[in-house]
């Protein structure tokens, strides 16, 4: 007889571990202003009876049930698909290290029957409890939002009706999941172009902070009528905000730029002469 509470300790143990690694990558990423590919992470171990009805199903004897692959499931919420392959990478890229990965499903490129669409992966996952060194195999869903709340709906209904859906359910199921699978489309579009707008902003940020500090080389350099000729015309472009404003910023950085080369020429011409006549 399997003493349940006992059998179970190791993947309650390897369920919490692995959930609070990926909770970690996003507290990193928050904090680095970063975006994340990982929106939240939940974790559960299988119900006793649900262990048991599987391995009946399976037909697997009480010793092989610790084969199962998804008594211990994490699962990896993000916003957008591609970041569940970006998850898929970091977790490839600690394969041999703090886990090894035994079996990838890709049903987002492979969607199920059903309409179901997630990325799966099992992993053997070593626990050091105090009886020792033991590996479990967990399974890891990685899905988006709209993915998982599809899912979410889909296994209540097939719950309901025992795995036997009705056929006006089961296709109206599988028109919605079409609909998610727009929606995800679409919103990496959003993504992309919430990216761009982001880059170009940073780009005109920095623009900006080297013509201001270049105005202040060329100040300190002691050439003030070019300094004042340069921050009237940064003035002048920052207030008109022109459609080609980006543009014009990046001209006038360029043109500082050239202008202390010149002085700098200058002043060398200068300390040269004063070094040579004396
Ligand atoms: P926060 O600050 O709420 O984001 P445990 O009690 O130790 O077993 P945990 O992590 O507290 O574990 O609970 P669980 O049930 O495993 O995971 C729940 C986590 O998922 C919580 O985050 C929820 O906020 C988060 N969550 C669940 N559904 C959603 C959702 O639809 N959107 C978002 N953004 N988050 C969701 P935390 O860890 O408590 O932190
Ligand atoms: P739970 O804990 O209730 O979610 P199997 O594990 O035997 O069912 P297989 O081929 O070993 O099937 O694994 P597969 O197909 O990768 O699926 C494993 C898990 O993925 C399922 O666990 C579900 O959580 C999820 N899943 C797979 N197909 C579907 C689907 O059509 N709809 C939904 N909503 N989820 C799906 P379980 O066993 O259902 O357990």
């Amino acid at each position: 007889m399997i003493r349940w509470s006992e059998f179970l300790v190791p993947y309650e143990m390897a369920v919490e571990e692995l959930k609070n690694k990926f909770k970690s990558i996003r507290k990193e990423c928050v904090k680095n202003n970063e975006h994340s590919p990982i929106e939240f992470v939940v974790g559960r171990v299988k119900q006793i009876p649900s262990i048991v009805e599987k391995a009946r199903k399976l037909g697997l004897s009480e010793d092989e049930i610790e084969n199962m692959d998804d008594i211990g499931g994490i699962r990896i919420i993000c916003q957008f698909e591609d970041d569940i392959y970006r998850i898929v990478d970091l977790i490839r890229a600690r394969d041999g290290m703090d886990l090894e990965i035994v079996l990838e499903k890709d049903y987002v490129k492979e969607v199920k029957d059903s309409g179901y669409r997630s990325y799966h992966m099992i992993v053997k996952y070593p626990i050091f409890s105090v009886k020792g060194l033991k590996f479990v195999f967990l399974e890891i869903q990685i899905r988006t939002m709209a993915m998982n709340f599809w899912a979410t709906v889909e296994h209540s209904l097939r719950y309901k009706y025992k795995d036997d859906l009705p056929k006006n359910v089961a296709e109206k199921l599988k028109s919605t999941a079409h609909e998610v699978y727009l929606l995800d489309k679409e919103m990496q579009e959003i993504r992309d172009e919430i990216i761009s707008a982001q880059n170009l902003f940073m780009q005109k940020s920095n623009t900006i902070s080297e013509i201001l500090e270049n105005i202040g080389v060329l100040e300190k350099m002691g050439n003030l009528d070019s300094a004042m000729d340069f921050r009237e015309r940064f003035e002048s472009i920052s207030s008109k905000k022109s459609y080609d404003m980006e543009l014009q910023l990046e001209a006038l950085s360029d043109d500082i730029k050239k202008s202390i080369i010149i002085e700098r020429e200058s002043l060398n011409e200068e300390f040269e002469r004063t070094v040579g006549s004396k």
